[in-house]
């Protein structure tokens, strides 16, 4: 399998990374730089991989591309313990990984951009309020989900709990205020045997 990422650290892209690790397969990599105006999926060649011009991108070893995160997951979780055999816990994992796509990374994941690689002075007022006041209700709603819950779906580290700890892990770091519930969740995810962190920002910008 080869991976298209970046060479900044992308939560989409670490997701794929930490799953692969869980899963112990080993994988080819290339990083293209998504701060390069234009940027490097922005080619006649990244494009047919993946028409939407964005990492991940996984292609399969008969040469088929799998672009979208989640559904990079989804397609690799498939039979393993990362994605329950239940069809109501399935649905269940769906839902929160489109939380994530909807309600989360929209959110965290531009906030994170933009404090480490983008120029926050330059968003208008209403845009900073917007990012950090639905950044910061994604991350109550998972505090919320986790009372009382180790993991977000059937009580197994699964999928949901992958995509969701790709941008959650930053979160207080960027400046959002992180409960108890989700504070012990990270470090549940953390402490699962395999586990790897996202890698190192070789532009220096991101200390993380
Ligand atoms: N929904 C997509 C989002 C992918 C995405 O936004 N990728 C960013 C990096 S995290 C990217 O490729 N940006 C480069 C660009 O937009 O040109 C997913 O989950 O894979």
């Amino acid at each position: 399998m080869h991976l298209y990422d970046s060479t900044i650290p992308s939560g989409n892209a670490y997701k794929v990374q930490l799953l692969l690790a869980h899963l112990k397969i080993s994988y080819q990599t290339t990083s293209l730089n998504i701060v390069a105006t234009p940027s490097e999926t922005r080619t006649e060649s990244f494009l047919k991989l993946n028409p939407n011009g964005r990492i991940p991108v996984l292609v399969l070893d008969d040469g088929t591309p799998l672009a979208e995160s989640n559904a990079i997951l989804f397609y690799l979780a498939e039979e393993t313990p990362f994605l329950p055999s239940d069809r109501l816990a399935r649905a269940q994992v769906l839902q929160w990984l489109f939380f994530e796509q909807y309600s989360h990374e929209p959110y965290l994941a531009v906030w994170k951009f933009q404090t480490y690689w983008g120029d926050i002075s330059r968003l208008a007022e209403s845009e900073v309020k917007k990012l950090k006041e639905k950044g910061q209700a994604a991350i109550d709603v998972m505090e919320r989900h986790l009372e009382g819950r180790e993991w977000f779906v059937s009580e197994q580290f699964s999928i949901a709990d992958v995509a969701l700890y790709a941008y959650t892990c930053a979160a207080e770091a960027v400046g959002f205020s992180v409960g108890e519930n989700v504070r012990a969740w990270l470090a549940r995810v953390e402490s699962v045997e395999g586990h790897v962190r996202i890698r190192k920002d070789p532009t220096g910008k991101c200390p993380l």
